[in-house]
């Protein structure tokens, strides 16, 4: 009886310390950088890539644990150039990087020591693909956030199983607050032993919603071990305590165009929406339903509009290289960013919320009205108080606006039409 009300007491300490969670002053100033940013490179890389057939092949041939563990010598990528990768990163503009440590199919890209299913050990790579990374993120000056699944195809403990993964063969029985365990001390050693570390990019929990994670356990470890690193989960529902940012999947904050979206609000941290460039994120040979560069140029401004970063994903090769279809829209994407950056990069979205020609974004005495859908010649804007004067941007050509009641009016020079952005600067009484 009193083991019974010791264990309760416990249990009440923790979820109190989770509510009571006060992010601590480095962290506040990473929510501020990471929001002032707002653009970052997702990496969706393991083993899966061997195949190229997505980061989902095992689940959907339905392979078992042993079939699947037959790629990991397969897995050779010594092309692989971290420092290219980063410097392609920051081609593109991008200012941080989320990178796959561990996906759905437990395979550890860094050397773990608990268990043999990472690249030191199970592959003839044998190196230790995150340590290079952030070696080269530190070198390169981009932050590295650190993806990692919370569900696992392949750890016999990650049961009862849930909603995926049923083709896996593991024997029944395994026991959940070990591979909590186990999880948790896999992450003590990315939080220790790579540097600073950005954040932490869960995802997998929507697997088992109604399991009992110990979230406070998990976030207040991470907190402790690096107070600025944020912590966020892709569970596609409102942020939970001690979480610091939320993300969104295939969808701007807020739209329900994704199932799994169907239930997700927005809370009241900074956000961030994820995409990809075809349709996979683990490589897939086959997949070259490319988005544009201008479709991707359009989403990265209507999610600054949306005061949320974009997160977007390539699926390198097996081999270490990037094909060339991502390459050209990052470089595009990055060419516009180095003309444009200064309407996205350290502003807000709003003040006028999206609309269907485009959105605005703001910053200290400036407005930036993104036209991304070209209107009438005249756009009218709920009523803005304190406009100074109005330019086209980068360039400088004067745009006439007039106050009537209730609106703005801008008049759009024909002539000044961009197929990608037409950008108005007003400048606004601070
Ligand atoms: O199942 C994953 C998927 O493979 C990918 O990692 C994306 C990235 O946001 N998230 C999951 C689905 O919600």
């Amino acid at each position: 009886m009193r083991m019974k009300s010791l264990a309760l007491l416990l249990a009440l300490a923790g979820s109190v310390r989770a509510q009571s969670y006060r992010p601590a002053p480095e962290n506040l100033a990473a929510r501020q950088w990471f929001e002032d940013n707002r653009f970052g490179m997702f990496i969706h890389w393991g083993v899966y890539s061997v195949l190229g057939d997505g980061e989902w092949v095992m689940n959907n041939r339905q392979m078992t644990v042993a079939e699947y563990e037959r790629l990991a010598p397969r897995f050779d990528p010594e092309q692989f150039d971290p420092a290219a990768w980063v410097a392609l990163a920051k081609s593109a503009g991008m200012r941080y990087i989320t990178f796959t440590t561990k996906h759905h199919d437990g395979f550890a890209m860094w050397r773990t020591s608990r268990n043999h299913w990472n690249i030191v050990d199970a592959t003839p790579y044998r190196k230790d693909v995150v340590k290079m990374l952030a070696e080269e993120c530190r070198r390169q000056g981009i932050k590295l956030f650190l993806y990692h699944s919370q569900l696992d195809w392949h750890n016999p403990d990650y049961f009862p199983l849930g909603q995926t993964g049923h083709a896996s063969d593991r024997p029944p029985g395994g026991d959940f607050n070990k591979y909590l365990d186990f999880m948790n001390a896999q992450l003590r050693e990315l939080l220790t032993g790579y540097g600073p570390i950005a954040g932490v990019w869960f995802d997998g929990m929507w697997d088992k919603p109604d399991a009992d994670w110990h979230l406070e356990k998990t976030y207040s470890m991470i907190h402790a071990l690096q107070p600025a690193a944020l912590v966020g989960s892709n569970h596609h529902r409102a942020p939970y305590p001690g979480e610091d940012f939320q993300m969104f999947e295939k969808d701007l904050p807020g739209q329900h165009t994704q199932e799994f979206n169907g239930t997700s609000t927005i809370g009241s941290l900074p956000l961030e929406t994820c995409d990809t460039i075809n349709g996979a994120w683990g490589y897939n040979s086959k997949d070259t339903h490319f988005k544009s560069s201008r479709e991707l140029i359009q989403y990265l401004v209507r999610a600054a509009g949306d005061n949320a970063n974009f997160l977007l994903n390539i699926g390198p090769k097996p081999d270490g290289t990037i094909q060339p279809e991502f390459v050209e829209r990052l470089h595009a994407m990055g060419a516009w960013l180095a003309r444009n950056g200064d309407t996205i990069y350290g502003t807000r979205g709003g003040p006028v919320p999206p609309r269907n020609w485009g959105v605005t974004t703001r910053k200290a005495g400036k407005v930036y009205v993104h036209v991304l859908d070209w209107p009438d010649e005249v756009l009218a804007l709920p009523r803005l108080e304190g406009i100074r004067g109005a330019r086209l941007f980068p360039g400088g050509a004067k745009v006439e606006t007039a106050q009537v009641p209730g609106a703005t009016l801008v008049r759009l020079p024909a002539g000044a039409r961009d197929p990608v952005d037409t950008i108005v600067e007003l400048d606004m009484a601070e």
